[in-house]
């Protein structure tokens, strides 16, 4: 049975003759999709909760012999008859071109989503900034500003309290604490006895914090409530920029990179031995750029890479640290009381000048999850779409 396309818009539809998937046309753009994904993507009350979404069935409840019996377009629903099973789904030709994946590109090692934007030192002038009050009644300058933290990776806060823990308020904007050996908070401040070296007045090189610990924290918040003492003036490096370059002037060496294990490694406090085993430039099976680790205080005795590729792996970890360490990559600021930056601690990169001498210096620090800022960014995008629409 064939049906003719009734719909008054610019889409029309076509079964294959076999039935196994179908072609969506609209103007010079062709989308085909299979019969199998189709019903695995159908939205009815039978497949999906109609309370919350999720799918009530398994791939088993869908036949393997599944086909395209009939298809017909009426405005923006394109109706889909599907055999053996005699059902019958509607989708929304807007959801079918918004999932299409026929024409994929294919995608070069090292890309990035997009929405992400690659920053060097250049990006001073416009450093995604907000002020705590604003964020924190206004959800349209919470949108914002975690729209920019998701752009570059990091952003800015200033004109909080200056009142300790005030920082789990900034997580409340968008998350959880993701407690862990350090506490649900750590004070950055010079001790007796550190059981970590950041707990010093010394400089510590562009770093992603707790590269040992898998899964690695994928936010960190730092927050100033003391600042007089000389030094200790912050920088951040855009480790998904660094990846480029390194890529750039050597794929030789980004591939060594991504391609083995690094080791990293804590055991600073009796009771503690954390070990991961990932490496430096993390890609996703298809080639994504997804990670980046990055931590000299850490960094394990590497194993993982062989004996002939033991030099390449060096000077390609020496040049990376290069890179990192190049001031036209950073990002300069000094936070004052009430000030916080926060990094997305999986791309960038942060430092800090040693500081000592007169006054003094405290930030309280903790971590927090990324998923659950990309989930409150969606949701008020979506909202903020809904207002508009
Ligand atoms: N502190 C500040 O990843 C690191 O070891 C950096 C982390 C101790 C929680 C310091
Ligand atoms: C840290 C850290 C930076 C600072 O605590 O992980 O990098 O500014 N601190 O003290
Ligand atoms: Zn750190």
């Amino acid at each position: 049975m064939r049906m003719i396309n009734t719909n008054q818009s610019d889409i029309n539809v076509t079964p294959s003759s076999c039935g196994s998937y179908l072609t969506l046309r609209q103007k010079d753009r062709v989308m085909r999709f299979h019969a199998i994904w189709l019903r695995d993507n159908a939205w009815d009350c039978e497949t999906r909760s109609a309370v919350n979404g999720q799918r009530l069935i398994t791939l088993a409840d869908i036949p393997q012999d599944t086909t395209i019996a009939a298809a017909q377009c009426e405005g923006n629903s394109v109706h889909v008859y599907f055999s053996p099973d005699n059902k019958s789904v509607t989708y929304s030709a807007d959801w079918l071109v918004a999932h299409a994946y026929d024409d994929r590109p294919d995608m070069p090692f090292g890309w990035t989503r997009p929405g992400i934007d690659l920053w060097n030192s250049s990006l001073s002038a416009q450093v995604p900034l907000a002020d705590f009050t604003e964020v924190s009644v206004s959800e349209d300058a919470l949108r914002n500003w975690l729209a920019g933290i998701t752009r570059y990776g990091f952003g800015k806060l200033a004109g909080g309290p200056v009142e300790e823990l005030a920082l789990f308020k900034v997580v409340d904007l968008f998350g959880h604490v993701r407690e862990t050996n350090y506490g649900r908070h750590f004070d950055v401040r010079t001790e007796v006895n550190p059981n970590n070296l950041a707990y010093t007045g010394m400089g510590l090189q562009a770093h992603t914090d707790n590269p040992y610990r898998d899964p690695v924290p994928t936010i960190q918040v730092l927050y100033c409530l003391e600042s007089s003492a000389d030094g200790g003036d912050n920088m951040v490096v855009d480790g998904f920029a660094v990846a480029r370059q390194l890529q750039a002037e050597n794929p030789e060496w980004f591939n060594v990179l991504s391609s083995h294990c690094a080791r990293f490694e804590y055991s600073g406090a009796n009771d503690v031995k954390l070990q991961a085993r990932r490496p430096m430039i993390e890609l996703a099976p298809d080639g994504e750029l997804t990670a980046i680790r990055f931590n000299n205080r850490s960094a394990a005795a590497t194993t993982d890479v062989g004996f002939d590729t033991m030099p390449l792996f060096y000077e390609a970890y020496r040049r990376m640290g290069e890179i990192i360490d190049d001031p036209a990559m950073e990002v300069t600021f000094r936070l004052e009381p009430g000030e916080c930056f926060l990094v997305d601690n999986t791309r960038v990169l942060h430092a800090r000048k040693g500081f000592s001498g007169n006054g003094s210096r405290w930030l309280q620090g903790c971590y927090a999850d990324k998923d659950a800022l990309q989930s409150k960014l969606s949701v008020l995008t979506a909202q903020q779409l809904e207002t508009v629409a």
